[in-house]
């Protein structure tokens, strides 16, 4: 059986990360209404990802025989000033993500339900590379944004993801 309160934290998270999905999904159209076909295809990527990290928590939930119940997920922003503000919302956003993992992780010691926080040591070893390989992109923005051609060389970069 699975502790009530982490069954719900649970659920929870499955939420944040089908919304991860969507917000990535939405920054894609973004990408593509601006015809960046490659930084479009580097968020698709992410989005998918971001689903496998729900089903991970789903398949989980049902492991230790709780229940999945989907809540609402809102609706995405979906305009962005630059590929800038949306890899810089899109690393806060990933900031969240870990510090929600970290309250989860917190709450499955409290309730001493040790076999969760195991499941969760892989999501915290992942936030590390989503935090990092996302900040790395807005470094080079920041970096390649002043050249004429850095951003088209950035979009063939992440079209190769
Ligand atoms: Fe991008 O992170 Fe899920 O967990």
């Amino acid at each position: 059986m699975l502790n009530e309160k982490v069954e719900k934290a649970l659920n929870e998270q499955i939420k944040k990360e089908i919304y991860s999905a969507y917000l990535y999904f939405s920054m894609a159209t973004y990408f593509d209404s601006e015809n960046l076909k490659g930084f479009a295809n580097w968020m698709k990527k992410q989005a998918k990802e971001e689903l496998d990290h729900a089903m991970r928590i789903y398949n989980y939930v049902y492991e230790k025989g709780g229940r999945v119940e989907l809540q609402a997920i809102e609706k995405p922003k979906c305009k962005w000033d630059s590929p800038l503000a949306a890899f810089e919302e899109a690393l806060a956003h990933e900031k969240f993500i870990t510090d929600s993992i970290y309250k989860l992780y917190e709450l499955t010691q409290e309730e001493k339900d040790y076999a969760t926080s195991s499941m969760l040591k892989w999501f915290i070893d992942e936030q590390v590379e989503e935090e990092s390989q996302t900040e790395e992109i807005v470094h080079k923005i920041k970096m390649l944004s002043s050249s004429p051609n850095g951003l088209y060389m950035l979009d063939r970069e992440l079209g190769q993801r």
